[in-house]
């Protein structure tokens, strides 16, 4: 793994940082922890599994549900998703056992109109278009598997932790599932145990390897690796994505162009919540 330092070189840490900082590390493609404002993002409420039941109520929610904690990205069948009532949700946080299956809220929170009231949308992104907001909520030990996204992304950890290990782009060295399957911006390798004799090229890259605390934010600028695991007994966060500016895109062109069916795939689905429900943020 990473020396510290060499992760502190190339992760910025800013403490409230005004709207001109946090407008060049996006055009820096700087990844950034932003602490000091959970307090006015939150306002001034906590996110315990009582204070969501108590806002989310009676909605199903949607969950992906795998059969590990730790389930590799399928490259032949999007997730599998379903939707189950908060109360469900939180029974299987609760019970699972560390090795069983996971279940992992990650809803459009324009499908929870009743926790719109929870959160205030962070200042920096007042003036621009955001494409989606989603609310993610996992028990401990569920991993998100390595891939990027070809948009912009703010990850704010309302509650609890999670464990990041980030790249800077690239696909060679990355192994990404093929173009034509349905994951491909999702990594073959699993950084945290790469086979190095499958994937010898995996030698050529370099994680930035962090936590991320209840409070702090993350942005992961476009076309970034992540690998995520949860870290807490529960883990509440809240992303918000938007389009990366075409030059950036030029910039990472063959990751933006293997990108492409997921995109469509995903814009077809945010469309579809949007036209359910048109008119909210
Ligand atoms: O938190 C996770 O499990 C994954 C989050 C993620 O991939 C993102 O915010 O882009």
């Amino acid at each position: 793994m990473m020396s510290t330092a060499r992760t502190a070189d190339r992760l910025l840490r800013l403490h409230r940082p005004t709207q001109s900082e946090f407008r060049r590390a996006v055009k820096a493609s700087r990844l950034v922890v932003i602490t000091g404002l959970s307090r006015e993002l939150s306002r001034g409420g906590s996110y315990s599994l009582d204070d969501l039941q108590n806002a989310i109520g009676e909605h199903r929610v949607e969950v992906d549900r795998r059969a590990s904690r730790n389930t590799p990205q399928d490259p032949e069948a999007r997730p599998n998703f379903e939707r189950i009532p908060f109360a469900e949700l939180r029974a299987r946080i609760e019970s699972e056992a560390y090795a069983g299956p996971r279940t992992y809220l990650q809803d459009d929170v324009r499908n929870l109109p009743s926790f719109h009231s929870s959160y205030q949308v962070p200042t920096y992104l007042r003036n621009t278009a955001i494409v989606r907001t989603k609310l993610w909520v996992s028990g401990k030990g569920i991993v998100t598997p390595l891939h990027y996204d070809p948009v912009e992304v703010l990850h704010w950890m309302m509650e609890g932790s999670k464990r990041w290990l980030c790249f800077q782009p690239g696909l060679r060295n990355f192994y990404p599932h093929g173009v034509h399957t349905k994951a491909p911006m999702f990594s073959k390798v699993d950084p945290t145990a790469p086979d190095m004799s499958a994937y010898p090229r995996w030698k050529h890259v370099r994680p930035i390897e962090f936590e991320l605390h209840a409070g702090e934010l993350l942005y992961i600028p476009a076309f970034y690796w992540h690998h995520v695991e949860s870290t807490a007994d529960h883990n509440v966060s809240m992303n918000y994505i938007w389009l990366a500016s075409p030059w950036k895109n030029t910039r990472y062109f063959p990751e933006f162009v293997q990108a492409m069916p997921f995109v469509a795939w995903q814009a077809k689905k945010i469309a579809s919540v949007r036209s359910r429900h048109s008119g909210r943020s």
